[in-house]
């Protein structure tokens, strides 16, 4: 099928597919993200459309690959997944599943906002063999002056339970900043000990189908387990902030850098809405 197919003889073919169309949000996923700060949205994209635009994320990502080591040589972070950003930058087809209107009105109705702006994709394809992704808040690297970030994280593939799906600590998200700094060996033990002696309970929606979505707010501290299948775990994030955000604290060298690379390198203060932040969805 030509529409669907991403690839006829290896010739990238651009799907008929849209994914524009309202999706309706049950008040159970509004209320378990506002209250846990994550939830699960299951069948947000079919089958069909999963098909149809995955042979172009994973080319993509595959393109966009930076460490090429074999994974015994790569640190722990290293380890977790193959990590390919702004996809939708390179490729027209994977440019519209990361613009998709239907994603973005659901990450804004689960924050309460009225528009959302992008951050940026990321793909994260779990190896056969890779290793965990340590405990880690996102909004330690995001210089974004509001909670109101989410991330939309959507297997292309299902993800039976024992593929590394991501485990949420429940409530974590109302601490903001819990000082465990950066993802890695360090933030893992510390969050370990974190979650212990505070008692936080943690979730997993494993197993899921390709085409549910997580969501998760970016103080939601998170992880996810080993990928010990043979098999790839491919998932596709986008992550989402509020329009009318302004750049926050640039006080370490993440958010440095990630205003440079991710906010056309405005500066504190001023609104989040570089060349690469477009409105993606608004009421
Ligand atoms: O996919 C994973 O293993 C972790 C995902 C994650 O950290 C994120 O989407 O923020």
């Amino acid at each position: 099928m030509a529409d669907n197919a991403g690839t006829i003889a290896g010739v990238s073919v651009l799907s008929n597919t849209t994914l524009d169309d309202a999706f309706r949000l049950s008040e159970q996923s509004i209320s378990d993200y506002r209250g846990k700060g994550h939830t699960v949205v299951r069948n947000l994209a079919t089958q069909a459309e999963v098909d149809a635009y995955s042979p172009a994320i994973a080319d993509a990502t595959f393109r966009m690959r930076g460490d090429e080591r074999p994974l015994a040589e790569r640190d722990t972070y290293g380890k977790a997944f193959i990590q390919s950003m702004n996809l939708w930058t390179i490729d027209e087809q994977v440019r519209r599943f990361v613009f998709a209107r239907r994603f973005a009105r659901v990450a804004a109705e689960l924050m309460g906002v009225t528009g959302v702006r992008l951050y940026h994709d990321q793909a994260l394809f779990k190896e056969p063999g890779g290793g965990i992704t340590p405990w880690h808040q996102d909004q330690v690297y995001w210089p974004l002056d509001t909670k109101n970030t989410i991330t939309m994280w959507m297997p292309l593939v299902d993800v039976p339970t024992d593929v590394g799906s991501v485990v949420f600590v429940s409530g974590s998200h109302t601490s903001d900043d819990l000082g465990g700094a950066e993802i890695g060996d360090r933030s893992e033990q510390y969050f370990d000990e974190l979650i212990s002696r505070r008692g936080f309970e943690s979730q997993s929606y494993a197993p899921m189908r390709a085409g549910d979505a997580t969501f998760h707010s970016g103080w939601t501290l998170h992880g996810a387990p080993a990928n010990e299948t043979s098999t790839m775990r491919r998932v596709m994030t986008i992550i989402y902030y509020a329009d009318g955000t302004r750049v926050g604290a640039l006080d370490n060298p993440m958010r440095e850098n990630d205003a440079r690379q991710w906010l056309g390198s405005r500066r504190t203060g001023e609104v989040a809405d570089g060349p690469l932040n477009p409105l993606l969805w608004s009421a």
